[in-house]
């Protein structure tokens, strides 16, 4: 059994960032949208970055094919499918409702559609909208508001988007309200920005988890307060790559997070765009960074242990 497709969670995987080029051109007929060119490998090879921005402006670009409630079901329905063959047990799924709220997309076809695929797998799937940095801090808590009806269609909030210039400490009210609506709470922290700006995080948002965290390993302190604390991390080993997070796979801080006492978990983050779904990360693990079977074991089981699930359905996916 390779070791790369024991069952998981995936705890950090956008819903845009799974739409593959095939699935660009399917859209872009659908809708009458001209296209630079309709041969999807050639849309997969323009898809190359050189930091963070330059990805999230094809990413937003190309999640403006999603429209309807049928878009959206098709999306996350062709994810799960993939997903399921990568050992996913469990998913978490992140999606950007503002980008689409602002182009006119109702709600309702947003969470409608992906909620539809989700309870049509045999993966479990729960959904957790992000606030958009870029759009700010009112913005944020506004969206939240406007989310809240369709509270049955989420367990939690995160935050994503461009991280420089961003910092976390203006989204404590977002956060609050989420709190205090039962929600869970995760953040995207220490990608590009710093170590002081997981600890802004962890002093002012009140969250259980923390995405990417790289930057983490600048700060002892900051490490050993994610330590004591048992804050897992969601790592995503190809997109540090892609986005060069870390300059190459072989040089990726995950085996110094596990020396470190961290708790960490392995995603794919956007597996459309940086070349692989999660058991492509694990496998990447395991070729470039070394890490053994029983390494990759014990990651898979910390995923499980690290979800927002019920403890006692995390029971039945060991
Ligand atoms: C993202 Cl890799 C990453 N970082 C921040 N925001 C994002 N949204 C989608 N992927
Ligand atoms: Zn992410």
């Amino acid at each position: 059994m390779d070791a790369a497709l024991l069952p998981k969670a995936e705890l950090h995987v956008h819903v845009e960032g799974t739409l593959e080029p095939e699935l660009v051109v399917d859209l872009a007929r659908r809708h009458g949208v001209v296209l630079p060119t309709t041969d999807p490998a050639a849309l997969r090879a323009a898809r190359r970055f050189t930091d963070l921005q330059s990805f999230l402006d094809q990413y937003y670009e190309a999640a403006e094919l999603l429209r309807t409630e049928q878009d959206f079901h098709d999306l996350m329905a062709a994810y799960l499918v993939r997903a399921e063959r990568a050992g996913v047990r469990r998913a978490e799924v992140f999606l950007d409702p503002q980008h689409h709220t602002e182009r006119g997309v109702p709600l309702e076809a947003v969470f409608g559609g992906l909620s539809a695929a989700a309870a049509a797998s045999p993966v479990s799937v729960d959904l957790v909208p992000c606030f958009l940095r870029h759009l700010g801090p009112d913005a944020a808590l506004e969206a939240l508001r406007t989310w809240l009806p369709h509270r049955e269609h989420f367990v939690g909030v995160g935050l994503d988007s461009t991280e420089v210039g961003n910092p976390p400490a203006a989204y404590g009210p977002a956060y609050a309200l989420a709190a205090a609506e039962g929600l869970h709470r995760t953040a995207h922290v220490g990608e590009e920005g710093t170590a002081a700006d997981v600890a802004e995080a962890l002093d002012t948002l009140g969250i259980e988890r923390l995405d990417h965290g790289n930057h983490s390993l600048d700060d002892a302190e900051v490490v050993a307060r994610l330590r004591d604390t048992g804050t897992p991390l969601t790592v995503c080993p190809l997109s540090n790559v892609a986005l060069r997070v870390v300059d190459a796979l072989e040089q990726h801080p995950l085996p110094a997070m596990l020396e470190a006492g961290l708790v960490v978990t392995v995603n794919s983050d956007d597996p459309a765009y940086f070349g692989g779904y999660v058991d492509d990360n694990y496998r990447a693990l395991r070729d470039a960074v070394g890490l053994t079977d029983g390494q990759l074991t014990a990651l898979a089981l910390a995923s499980f242990d690290a979800s927002f699930a019920e403890p006692a359905a995390k029971d039945a996916w060991r």
